[in-house]
């Protein structure tokens, strides 16, 4: 009796154990099918672009094994077998994405907005609250750009750290469970050659977070061989320095056969176990995986593979190998019995018919449901048409677009659109009863069509930024002047001390307290996790700070001089500045850039390259404060809120006076709105930042010759002026000019098209609007080069003398 049960149990655990390796092999011929099928659509141009995973399954079956709810992924567009594996994506969806079926119940990754291939899992809910991250799988939004998830993962795999070691935090249960989180990267071999990859290896190193990196390594990049892409064509051997030993913490290393199904098992288990118990990075080079089908469906692999390499890649084809090992395995059992996965192959080639047959209903759905919703709008628009054209002179041209619309099999919403606008343009001398109901339908079509594919670049929730209210700095009798680091250094204490989410960091940030001692003793108070020095890293430091932001965390990332935020500009507008846009308003990184500039001091101090900014960075915040108690209300504000922003600080007002409110941390620098700080009669001057000193001081020799400007202070370029409050001046005025250090047509030129276009300024204007800017190059060093390179008090002086010169000649005699 008792050996029988003993039996049975063995049996029972084998039969389970057999269960789930024919699961797994299920999902991955589900997987490569979709693969198979999702080329043909394409091909036959249903789709526009596929990117798949075929090649790629077996790793990802295992790595989804030792994934578990709470953790987080990383990655790129070949871990659709992952995705999978873990429950997150199916046929349906996958053919959904690859149709960029414009429906977020569709295609939940992007609806419709990414290509096919960004995976992604909802962190927030439609409230804005945050999901319960521990009780899901975790998948940060995918981005195109080779090596671009690298940098976001080092933040994933901080924040359990910060998770962990933070004990205020431990009550954020829902983010977390006290940081036994890890963070999975995935990344191809060939891009492993971006600096960003290497940037994060070195980081995560230093920091020991919980990270498990894994690399696709099938010996490619689209059509680059790894001769070309890795010293020693190894990415393990010649990292083999990160590995850690007695002496030294870094990195466990593994290097694992990308088609050996049960190795991989056990590799990826104790890589979990080692990142996760021991919070240590671990790196697992996956080598022989092929790429049955090529790079993407834009170009086919024969073309830079040799005859050798097919014949290999067809023999060691990762679903070839699972399959073998499915039907070799044996095992004998303490009975002598032996135990086996498939009695018969048949069994085997059911399972594969079963998992085509589901692929193939899935793409039937998936594109029945895309057309479902167009081909009923299509009938709206047609019913329209069909209505007006009798009574239209245009009657032939109605019928032919409509035909030729009704012609299309599978029309997309750009057909219906055009058709109906080219119809507007027909119908557009005749009466009102023949044109209105076309008029109104494009009207209101377009509107439905913009919430699919123009909205979530910022918050649409009620706490959206330029919504948080205005609170004034409050005054006591007390309240002394100091140096203005001071009132910011003072805020950022009560910033640090009201929120346990935030936490303060970037190089010279933690010890010394900033290199303007705006930071000054905080490390010290607060302790080293939450105020604390980075290694020379832009790029990761603003991944740091994305991966924190997205699991919860509020961090404000330091980026020592604003020249020096470009190493990270990839990253900013790559990652951060698309990710609510991306995932229509799914996920969300309310990351706070802390930067400082206008410094006016030689080519790599000038910190003036605002234009550049907001040309990459839309969907984020740039706010540029005049002195620092306006950049502490920024930093309150911004932490009521929950997007993210670049705040320049100025880096000439550490030192100047400001008085000491005392309500910090609570006042509030309102977001979008310009503040006039010289009421005049004559012209208005917009400017901001550092400038604002110069231009108030030349207003004060422009009064002296009898010319009477109004200073407006634009505090926020992104977004700037919502209220359009300079216009408002602009009524009185009827002058304007715009002054900044940027280049010609930087900054300036973004402020003048807003005035002057958006606002309707151009109407109020009695002279020629100016800009007055820096010099096209990057300033001089020294007080020369400054004066010749960047606007002088002298330079808008003359500037704004000339523009009334020019009104009232014989009032201003010309200066020269
Ligand atoms: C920054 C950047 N450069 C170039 C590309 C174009 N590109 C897309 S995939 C790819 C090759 C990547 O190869 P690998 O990392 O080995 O991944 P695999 O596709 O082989 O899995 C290239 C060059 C890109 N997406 N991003
Ligand atoms: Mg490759």
């Amino acid at each position: 009796m008792a050996n029988n049960t003993l039996e049975s149990t063995q049996k029972l655990s084998f039969d389970q154990f057999k269960q789930e390796v024919l699961k797994d092999y299920k999902t991955a011929v589900i997987s490569r099918e979709c693969s198979l099928l999702g080329r043909r659509e394409v091909l036959t141009g249903k789709a526009k672009f596929g990117i798949f995973g075929g090649g790629k399954e077996v790793p990802q079956l295992a790595m989804a094994k030792a994934f578990q709810k709470g953790d987080w992924r990383s990655g790129y567009y070949r871990d659709q077998t992952f995705m999978m594996a873990i429950g997150e994506f199916n046929p349906r969806h996958f053919f959904a994405s690859l149709y960029a079926h414009a429906d977020i119940e569709a295609d939940s990754f992007s609806a419709g907005r990414q290509m096919n291939g960004h995976f992604c899992v909802h962190t927030v809910n439609n409230d804005g609250t945050w999901k319960n991250l521990t009780e899901q799988y975790n998948v940060s939004s995918d981005i195109s750009p080779t090596g671009g998830q690298m940098p976001r993962l080092l933040g994933l795999a901080e924040a359990s750290k910060k998770f962990k070691n933070i004990s205020a935090l431990h009550e954020l249960s829902h983010l977390s469970k006290q940081g036994n989180e890890i963070a999975w990267g995935t990344i191809g071999n060939a891009s492993t050659s971006e600096g960003l990859f290497f940037e994060t290896i070195n980081a995560a190193g230093v920091l020991q977070v919980p990270m498990v990196i894994s690399i696709w390594d099938d010996g490619y990049g689209i059509s680059v061989p790894a001769e070309y892409q890795t010293t020693k064509q190894s990415i393990s051997e010649i990292l083999k320095g990160f590995q850690r030993d007695e002496k030294n913490k870094g990195y466990e290393i593994f290097v694992v056969q990308g088609w050996n199904y049960s190795q991989l098992i056990d590799v990826y288990q104790r890589a979990a176990k080692i990142a996760r118990e021991e919070h240590v990075p671990v790196l697992i080079h996956v080598t022989e995986l092929t790429q049955p089908q090529g790079h993407s469906t834009s170009g086919s692999h024969e073309r830079y593979k040799s005859e050798e390499r097919m014949l290999w890649e067809k023999e060691f084809d990762c679903l070839v190998k699972m399959r073998e090992w499915i039907e070799n395995f044996e095992l004998t059992d303490e009975n002598g019995d032996v135990l086996r996965f498939c009695e018969d192959i048949k069994e085997l080639e059911s399972l594969e018919e079963e998992a085509k047959t589901e692929v193939r209903e899935a793409k039937k759905d998936a594109l029945n449901a895309l057309l479902e919703p167009i081909l009923k709008e299509r009938t709206e628009l047609v019913k329209i048409l069909e209505k007006i054209a009798p009574l239209s002179e245009h009657k032939v041209s109605l019928d032919k677009v409509k035909r030729e619309l009704m012609q299309i099999e599978e029309p997309i919403r750009k057909n219906i659109l055009d058709t109906a606008r080219r119809a507007v343009m027909y119908l557009r001398d005749e009466n009102e009863e023949v044109k209105t109901s076309l008029q109104k339908w494009v009207i209101n079509y377009k509107a439905q069509q913009k919430k699919k594919y123009n909205t979530h670049l910022y918050s649409e929730l009620p706490n959206n930024a330029t919504n948080i209210e205005a609170i004034a700095p409050v005054y006591s009798e007390e309240s002394k002047l100091v140096d203005a680091r001071v009132v910011l250094r003072d805020n950022f204490d009560a910033i640090l001390n009201k929120y346990n989410e935030v936490l303060i960091f970037g190089e010279d940030s933690g010890a010394i307290g900033d290199v303007n001692q705006g930071l000054e003793g905080l490390q010290q108070k607060y302790g080293i996790e939450r105020v604390y020095d980075t290694g020379i890293r832009e790029a990761t430091i603003i991944g740091q700070g994305i991966g924190l932001a997205m699991r919860g965390l509020r961090p404000i990332a330091e980026i020592q001089y604003l020249d020096y935020i470009f190493y990270a500009t990839q990253v900013l507008t790559d990652d951060l500045a698309t990710l609510r846009y991306r995932t229509f308003g799914k996920q969300r990184a309310p990351l706070i850039v802390r930067t400082r500039g206008h410094r006016l001091e030689g080519i790599w101090h000038s910190g003036s390259q605002m234009g550049s900014l907001i040309n990459l960075l839309q969907g984020m915040y740039i706010l540029v404060p005049r002195n620092m108690t306006k950049a502490a209300g920024f930093y309150n504000t911004l932490l009521k809120s929950d997007e993210p922003a670049v705040l320049i600080e100025n880096l000439n007002g550490y030192r100047l006076k400001e008085r000491m409110p005392v309500n910090l941390g609570e006042f509030t620098t309102p977001i979008g709105l310009v503040e006039t700080i010289k009421e005049g009669q004559d012209l208005t001057i917009v400017s901001y930042g550092s400038t604002l000193k110069l231009v108030e001081e030349a207003s004060k020799d422009l009064s002296s010759v009898g010319i009477d400007v109004e200073i407006i202070d634009a505090q926020s370029l992104l977004p700037f002026d919502i209220k359009h409050d300079v216009v408002k001046s602009l009524k009185k005025t009827n002058r304007l000019a715009v002054v900044d250090e940027d280049i010609p047509g930087g900054a300036s030129a973004y402020l003048f098209e807003h005035i002057v276009n958006k606002q309707n300024g151009y109407l109020y204007l009695d002279s020629k609007p100016i800009t007055i800017t820096a010099k096209a190059h990057r300033p001089a060093y020294g007080t020369d080069g400054d004066y010749f390179s960047k606007p002088s008090v002298n330079d808008i002086f003359e500037g704004i003398y000339k523009m009334m010169h020019e009104a009232y000649p014989a009032k201003f005699e010309p200066l020269y």
